[in-house]
């Protein structure tokens, strides 16, 4: 199933930090759909096979329930296996072309870029979108590359033209408008769905503040 619009909001269920946080991935998801997400991420890095298939099966169920969708992050085998939506592929992942054999089309593939030469090939990938980051510091994850501030989406952007563009890294509430108004599709957020304590509340508090 493809994305018929790209949501402004697209939040990350990670597993290990919802963890961290005293939620199971599903029952996180669930809390996010409720808040009105449309569309999320599954994210269980250095999970075994195993771990991460039942977590997106028990995340798909959820989701079912809500007419959402789920992408997969990194694991094209777990995507199809579980019937997610889509897979998301880093730079040192399976390559997109890679994905797109193995998926058919009817997946959605998104790719994360961070530099310059990365946002050139954007469009000749014929990704169905791509992540733009670390827009700011974020301690999640080691990216290996540095902030890459706000011009890095306007930057994307040019190169982009109509292709979806998903900013991720530190992105908070208070700082969504400005990365939207910089030429992003959507904010990509793992940390910032905990603030307050309540992963429901933060989300309708997107929802209403980007006026999804
Ligand atoms: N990918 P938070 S930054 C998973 O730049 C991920 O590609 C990034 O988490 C990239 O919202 C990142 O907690 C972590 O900062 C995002």
């Amino acid at each position: 199933m493809r994305l018929s619009s790209f949501p402004t909001f697209y939040p990350i269920v990670d597993a290990e930090v919802a963890e961290a946080h005293g939620w199971t991935a599903a029952d996180l998801g669930k809390a996010l759909f409720d808040g009105g997400a449309t569309l999320v991420q599954l994210r269980c890095s250095g999970y075994s096979l195993a771990r991460f298939l039942s977590c997106a099966d028990e995340l798909l169920e959820r989701a079912s329930r809500y007419d959402a969708q789920v992408i997969i992050n990194d694991r094209i085998d777990i995507a199809t296996m579980s019937g997610a939506d889509g897979v998301h592929v880093g730079q040192d992942d399976l390559s997109v072309r890679r994905a797109r054999q193995l998926s058919g089309p009817g997946l959605v593939v998104g790719v994360s870029t961070h530099t310059l030469e990365q946002f050139s090939a954007i469009r000749p990938l014929g990704v169905d979108y791509a992540a733009v980051g670390p827009i700011y510091d974020t301690r999640t994850k080691n990216t290996g590359y540095y902030a890459v501030g706000l011009e890095a989406i306007r930057s994307a952007r040019s190169f982009a033209e109509s292709v979806p563009l998903v900013a991720i890294g530190g992105i908070t509430l208070e700082t969504g408008l400005d990365v939207l108004e910089a030429g992003a599709t959507s904010l990509a957020v793992i940390t910032d769905i905990f603030t307050g304590g309540d992963p429901t509340q933060r989300t309708r508090d997107y929802v209403e503040r980007l006026s999804l």
